[in-house]
């Protein structure tokens, strides 16, 4: 049994909590593609993420919904762009396109979304002409109760990352990307890989840098040369359904 470092035991130096989880996700993928390196993993590294798979363990079966069940994702969705709370544009200043629940078609049921801070891909518009769609953009994704503001309605609401040359990548009051309003349009989403549990932020200032963080490891993370990434920015451009 691994524990955390007591007196009688040495102190294990630990990584912290969301690295270990985005490096768990990263051993876990390059395992499956059988391209992990051995060397890849010291064991003093190994006895942190294995401590970290126990936390999320137990978490997972105290509260399913904080559960992080990488290995359901992707979750791929279909669904229409709704009003939210309307914060996230005018208080913060970063715009998330919320999806419509009675509408959302997902190889997962609306209640059994994973709550947590993802990234991924998504694209916005009918596609009748090029002007109404966005191209297929990163994404740094919410799902869940929005804890700082104690949400009664669980949602689901990427922040549309656009590309560093286009002028509304930082066109918002926060310096991050600004588009339209995207009310009543379809909305194409893929949440590809977790990167943290919610929090509840003392403040606006505490969220919103929080948030910034989260967009430049949603860039980073989109940029991974895998299959299994390059697959979900391709199935989010594409016209195919969630199945
Ligand atoms: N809300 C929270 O209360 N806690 C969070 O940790 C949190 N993280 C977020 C991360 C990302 C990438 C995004 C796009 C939103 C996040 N939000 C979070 C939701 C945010 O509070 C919400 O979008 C605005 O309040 C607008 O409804
Ligand atoms: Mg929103």
């Amino acid at each position: 049994m691994v524990r955390r470092s007591t007196s009688k035991n040495a102190p294990v130096a630990r990584v912290p909590r969301a690295d270990a989880e985005c490096e768990l996700w990263t051993i876990t993928r390059s395992f499956e593609a059988g391209t992990l390196a051995p060397s890849y993993v010291s064991n003093s590294q190994l006895l942190c993420l294995l401590v970290d798979v126990y936390i999320m363990y137990k978490l997972a079966t105290q509260r399913p919904s904080m559960a992080t069940p990488r290995h359901k994702l992707p979750i791929r969705m279909i669904s229409t762009v709704v009003r939210g709370y309307g914060r996230g544009s005018r208080e913060l200043g970063i715009p998330t396109a919320n999806l419509c629940r009675e509408t959302l078609q997902s190889s997962v049921d609306f209640d059994d979304l994973p709550c947590g801070i993802y990234w991924g891909f998504a694209k916005v518009g009918s596609g009748r002409t090029p002007e109404s769609e966005t191209p297929v953009c990163k994404a740094a994704i919410s799902i869940g109760y929005n804890p700082t503001y104690k949400n009664e309605q669980k949602t689901v609401e990427p922040h549309l990352i656009a590309d560093p040359a286009d002028a509304r990548r930082n066109a918002s009051l926060c310096g991050e990307t600004l588009l339209r309003d995207f009310y009543g349009e379809t909305i194409r989403l893929s949440v590809v890989g977790f990167l943290r549990n919610e929090l509840p932020f003392e403040g606006l200032e505490k969220l919103v840098a929080a948030i910034k963080k989260d967009i430049v490891d949603s860039e980073r993370l989109c940029d991974g040369t895998d299959a299994f990434t390059r697959a979900e920015q391709e199935w989010v451009g594409s016209s195919e359904g969630v199945v």
